[in-house]
């Protein structure tokens, strides 16, 4: 199998939760570091346009979306499982409350504390990206104290759960440990007041040693051009999961041309290309590039939009 190469930044929370997957399955990855703002050139090739971080590589399939990126390291190393105790299913669920509503929490509240410290050039990009055009910062520095108690609710499900067990499921790790562990991790580094606020949750701050303990697992640096080459040099992996996309509810089908987009953010980024695969969880489409070729992009399906194009043959 080509590498596992992750393209992301340091400091990205939702890269965090996937970096802590990796060493729950104690991987050999490339990291690939992108920037923290657009353009990102060395990307836009592989992904077609999709912005968001993280993404992850193997040769020239690309895995859009951190619920896409751990469900495909989950079918490709399923020991040691991320559901121990036979938890799968309703956990994704569980991504959706972490990753959708307490995430924008979360920011609000990083947000509403860094006030006019924040980058200019950040709070342009990140403001309508989370929040839509009329975000205002002002009013989520006013909010504060409501964000901060509706975080507060959120987190203590988290330490009460953690009341009798060492990890989310029991006695070992699983993927509700990476869901909840990336937003403390977010508040410990990024609200000013974060360690004090956290501290009260003395569960949840025992939990964050041991899931820190985890690790990432062993990456390697890579240079993006690197990335580049390797797709280009690859042929996507196409594998056959049993789904042909005959009923799809949407009536789409292997072959149709579409836009795949991401409904939850406030700017446009749709990727265009040709379906290959498509199945109750995953989309897969075709796209080519004059920098790495033939390449497959694969999303989720929950979450994302697809707009059929009209037909291009
Ligand atoms: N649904 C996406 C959300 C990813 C996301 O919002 N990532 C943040 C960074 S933590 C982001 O993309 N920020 C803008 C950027 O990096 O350009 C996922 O689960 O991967």
């Amino acid at each position: 199998m080509s590498d596992i190469i992750l393209h992301h930044y340091p400091q990205s929370p939702v890269s965090e939760k996937v970096r802590v997957v990796f060493g729950l399955k104690d991987l050999d990855w490339r990291s690939v570091t992108i920037p923290r703002l657009p353009p990102k050139p060395d990307l836009m090739p592989l992904t077609g346009g999709y912005r968001l971080t993280p993404v992850m590589q193997i040769g020239a399939d690309v895995y859009c979306d951190s619920h896409c990126i751990i469900r495909e390291i989950e079918r490709l190393k399923p020991e040691p499982t991320l559901f121990p105790g036979g938890a799968a299913g309703m956990v994704w669920g569980i991504g959706r409350w972490t990753d959708g509503p307490l995430f924008t929490s979360v920011i609000a509240l990083v947000f509403g504390d860094a006030g006019d410290d924040m980058p200019d050039d950040f709070r342009e990009d990140r403001g309508p990206l989370y929040f839509g055009a009329d975000y205002d910062v002002a009013q989520m520095t006013r909010d504060l104290p409501a964000t901060l108690a509706q975080v507060r609710a959120q987190l203590q499900w988290m330490d009460d759960r953690l009341e009798t067990r060492d990890f989310m499921l029991g006695a070992e790790p699983g993927l509700p440990d990476a869901l909840c562990f990336y937003l403390a991790w977010f508040i410990r580094g990024r609200y000013s007041k974060g360690p004090g606020f956290l501290s009260q949750f003395k569960n949840l701050v025992e939990w964050e040693q041991r899931v820190k303990a985890i690790g990432h697992g062993r990456p390697a640096d890579m240079d993006a051009k690197e990335a580049l080459a390797v797709a280009k040099a690859a042929t996507p992996d196409m594998p056959e999961i049993g789904e042909t996309g005959e009923d799809d509810p949407s009536g789409l089908k292997p072959g149709d041309e579409v836009t795949v987009e991401p409904m939850d953010i406030g700017l446009p980024n749709a990727v265009a290309g040709r379906i290959v695969r498509i199945g109750a969880q995953e989309i897969a489409i075709a796209r080519t590039d004059e920098q790495v070729g033939d390449v497959v992009v694969h999303f989720p399906r929950v979450g994302y939009r697809i707009e059929q194009q009209a037909d291009k043959s």
